[in-house]
C-alpha cells in the first residue's frame, strides 16, 4: 500500500468533514448529496469506523415519511449552488431537495458490517438502518414501477448521478426550456463551463423543479406527472445490488420478513433488467418509458450491471465490451464511447472516467471472475491519482483533471483500492 497517497486521501476526507456529514468538495458542492455519502462511507470506515456509520446514519435522519431519501440535504445556507433550499420549497424542517439519487446505501451497509473491527457496534447500527434501508427500496418499487416491471424510472437526470449523460438528451428534449434564466448558476463560477452542462440542459433540469414544485411535491404523483421517464440499467443496478444485499444482511441480522422481500425485489429486478439487453450494441440500454423504446446510446450506465449480480452469460459480454474499450482508452472507464459523436473527453458525463463508477464495475467483475479487466480499471484509476490529483473526474484520453478538486468520493474510492 503507497501510504502517502493513503495519507493524502484521509485529509480529503478531514477536509470536507462536517462533523456528522460530508461535503463532496467546498464551494462547487457544499450540502450533503446521497450517494456520495454512501460511498465515502467506505473509505472513511477505514479510518474512523463509527464516523461512517454517521455518515450513512445523517442521510436517513432526513427521509422523507414516504420512504424517499432525497438526493441533497441542506444542512446550513450556502448560496454557492443553485438551486437551493428555496427553490425547491419541499416543506422539510431542514431544507432537502425533492428527488433522490442512486441508492447504493444497501451496498454499503452490508461491507460497513462485513468488515466492521467494531462487531457489536456494527451490528446495532446495522440493526437501526436496515428498515429505513428498506422502506426506500420498497418507495422506489411502490412509486417509480407503477406498473410493477421489476425496474424503477428516474424522473430527473440529477437522480441518475450522470447529469448531462447522452443517454437523457432525447427524453430531455421533452422538456420545456420556456423562459427559465439560468443566471443564478454557480457550478461555473467553481469549475470549467466547458466541463459542465450546458445552458439549455440546466433550463431545463430546472423547468422539472419547478413543475415537480407544482405538483406539491407528492412523490406518488410526480412519475406519472414527469415527461421525463427514463429506465437507465446504472441506477437499477445500483437499487438491484442494494437489495441483495440487504437481503444478506437481514438474514444476518434475523428479519426474515425484510431478507424474503428484498431478495424478491433483487431477483425480479435482474430478470427484467434482461429486456434492456441490446445484442447489437453487446450492452445494456436505457428505456424511454413516455414512447416505449430503447434509448441506443451507449454509456456507462449499460455497462453498471455488472455490479448487480448479472448471468455468467451477460458478464462474459460486458467484459468483453469493457476489454475492447480498454484497448481504445487510456484511463478506464470513458463514461461514454469515446466511438461515437456525442463523446466530449472533458465535459462531465460525456466521457470522463469516475473513480467511483470504476470501483462499482471492477467489484462486479472480480466477484464474476474477471480478474485482468478488472486489474486493469484498478491500475488505471491510481494512475490517475498519481497523475491528476484527487480530482471529480478526469479525461479518458489525457488523464487531466476535471471539475472540483479535493473530493471526498475519489478519496474514498482510492482508501477501498489501497486496502
Ligand atoms: C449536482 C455531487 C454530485 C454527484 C452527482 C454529480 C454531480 C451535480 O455532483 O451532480 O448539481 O447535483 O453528477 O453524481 O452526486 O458530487
Amino acid at each position: 500500500m503507497s501510504q502517502p497517497l493513503y495519507d493524502r486521501a484521509v485529509e480529503i476526507l478531514a477536509r470536507n468533514d462536517l462533523g456528522y456529514y460530508t461535503v463532496p468538495t467546498h464551494g462547487l458542492y457544499p450540502f450533503q448529496w446521497n450517494w456520495d455519502s454512501a460511498l465515502s462511507a467506505l473509505g472513511q470506515s477505514y479510518v474512523n469506523e463509527a464516523r461512517a456509520w454517521t455518515e450513512i446514519e445523517t442521510l436517513f435522519v432526513h427521509q422523507w415519511p414516504d420512504g424517499m431519501v432525497p438526493h441533497i440535504i441542506f444542512h446550513k445556507e450556502d448560496d454557492g449552488y443553485f438551486p437551493g433550499p428555496a427553490v425547491w420549497d419541499t416543506g422539510r424542517a431542514v431544507p432537502t431537495s425533492g428527488i433522490t439519487q442512486p441508492p447504493v446505501t444497501g451496498f454499503a451497509v452490508r461491507k460497513l458490517y462485513e468488515r466492521a473491527r467494531d462487531q457489536p457496534m456494527a451490528r446495532a447500527r446495522a440493526q437501526t438502518l436496515l428498515p429505513k434501508i428498506h422502506a426506500w427500496h420498497d418507495w422506489f418499487f411502490a412509486t417509480r414501477d407503477p406498473e410493477r416491471t421489476g425496474l424503477v424510472a428516474i424522473i430527473h437526470p440529477w437522480e441518475s448521478g450522470r447529469d448531462n449523460s447522452a443517454d437523457w438528451n432525447a427524453a430531455l428534449s421533452r422538456v420545456p426550456t420556456e423562459d427559465l434564466d439560468t443566471s443564478h448558476r454557480r457550478d461555473i463560477l467553481h469549475a470549467n463551463p466547458s466541463h459542465r452542462p450546458t445552458n439549455e440542459q440546466y433550463q431545463r433540469y430546472f423547468w422539472l423543479v419547478k413543475h415537480f414544485r407544482s405538483l406539491g411535491w407528492d412523490t406518488a404523483r410526480l412519475h406519472d406527472g414527469s415527461p421525463f421517464r427514463v429506465v437507465d440499467p446504472g441506477f437499477n443496478a445500483i437499487l438491484l445490488r442494494s437489495c441483495s444485499d440487504l437481503a444478506w444482511l437481514a438474514k444476518e441480522l434475523g428479519e426474515t420478513e425484510i431478507a424474503a422481500t428484498a431478495k424478491t425485489q433483487a431477483e425480479k429486478g435482474l430478470a427484467a433488467m434482461d429486456g434492456l439487453w441490446s445484442a447489437l450494441h453487446q450492452q445494456y440500454l436505457c428505456y424511454d418509458r413516455v414512447l416505449d423504446a430503447p434509448i441506443p446510446c451507449l454509456t456507462v450506465g449499460g455497462l453498471l450491471p455488472i455490479f448487480a449480480g448479472i448471468s455468467p452469460e451477460r458478464s462474459t459480454q460486458i467484459a468483453a465490451r469493457l476489454s475492447a474499450l480498454a484497448e481504445r482508452t487510456t484511463f478506464m472507464i470513458p463514461s461514454h464511447d469515446p466511438n461515437t459523436p456525442e463523446y466530449d473527453g472533458e465535459r462531465y458525463w460525456l466521457g470522463p472516467t469516475w473513480l467511483i463508477v470504476n470501483y462499482m464495475i471492477a467489484d462486479g467483475l472480480t466477484r464474476d471472475g474477471h480478474i485482468d479487466i478488472a486489474a486493469r480499471i484498478v491500475t488505471d484509476s491510481m494512475k490517475l491519482i498519481v497523475e491528476s490529483g484527487f480530482s471529480e473526474y478526469y479525461d479518458p484520453m489525457t488523464g487531466a483533471p476535471c471539475g472540483g478538486p479535493h473530493f471526498t468520493w475519489t478519496a474514498a474510492m482510492v482508501i477501498e483500492f489501497l486496502k
